[in-house]
């Protein structure tokens, strides 16, 4: 218990989160803190194969089936000018903006408000034909996390989406194959302190990014096919959402 306490205080002076009242708690707590371990891993051992790079993007996957299903585990790292990590996980986590920058969804439903951190997503995502459409429900965690290596005290934030089920939202109802998925998206924060001591500045700061994720297709699909979508869809997703954070948060004041 008390090791569960731990590693739910996010730092001085900050509550526990309210989900962890509800049943789901010891999953949600357990995986995003699992997640985040995941991330930290650098890329240099474990078989990640370079896939898509642009500019400091670079985007890994290692090719991995089960049940003859295409299941590549996907690791994205990139480093965002501008913006903190407690932006980039805001805009990640909000349903309020989920549409304007996600290009894989066709309609988008909050099923359960656990606590302000912590929601149930259903989501309907566009049919890539010939295949059937596919759907997704899955809880999201968001969460300020202290950074133990940083000396100037700059916490981790982190977006944990994972799979679940809820008998009101039944999977393979008929109309749509659901896929599962294991998704986060870590942040940190650096700052290159002006000179001076003057105020920080959007010129100051610097976001690093890890994207991971694992999405089961819940159905026979093509290999080739979804490894073309993979390929095509996380580097769309990953500039789109990055330069939508930027756009979004260039007039406002820094949420550090
Ligand atoms: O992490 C992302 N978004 C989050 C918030 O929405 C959340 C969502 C995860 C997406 C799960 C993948 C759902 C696949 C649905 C089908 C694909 C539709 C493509 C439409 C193209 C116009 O965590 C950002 C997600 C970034 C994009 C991921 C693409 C992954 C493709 C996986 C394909 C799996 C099944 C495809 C079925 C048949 C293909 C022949």
């Amino acid at each position: 218990k008390q090791q569960q306490q731990q590693q739910i205080v996010a730092g001085p002076g900050k509550a526990l989160s309210k989900a962890c009242q509800h049943r789901l708690w010891p999953e949600i707590d357990r995986i995003s803190m699992e997640q985040l371990r995941y991330a930290r891993l650098g890329v240099g051992e474990g078989g990640w194969q370079l896939f898509a790079e642009d500019g400091e993007m670079k985007m890994y996957k290692r090719e991995e089936e089960v049940n003859g299903m295409v299941v590549d585990p996907l690791k994205a790292c990139h480093m965002v000018r501008g913006v903190t990590g407690h932006e980039m996980c805001h805009y990640f986590f909000s349903p309020d903006v989920r549409m304007d920058w996600e290009t894989t969804v066709e309609q988008m439903t909050v099923i359960e408000t656990i606590a302000e951190d912590t929601l149930v997503f259903l989501q309907v995502h566009k049919r890539i034909w010939p295949a059937s459409q596919r759907d997704s429900l899955f809880w999201s965690h968001m969460r300020q996390v202290p950074d133990h290596n940083d000396r100037d005290g700059h916490d981790i934030w982190i977006v944990c989406n994972h799979s679940t089920e809820n008998p009101d939202f039944p999977s393979n109802n008929g109309k749509f194959v659901r896929v599962t998925l294991t998704v986060c998206l870590v942040c940190q924060t650096f700052i290159d302190p002006p000179k001076d001591g003057a105020q920080i500045v959007r010129d100051n700061i610097t976001c690093k990014i890890t994207y991971c994720s694992v999405v089961n297709p819940g159905g026979w699909a093509p290999a080739s096919v979804l490894r073309a979508v993979y390929k095509r869809e996380y580097p769309k997703f990953l500039k789109r959402f990055t330069a939508y954070v930027i756009d979004q948060c260039k007039e406002k004041p820094i949420m550090f």
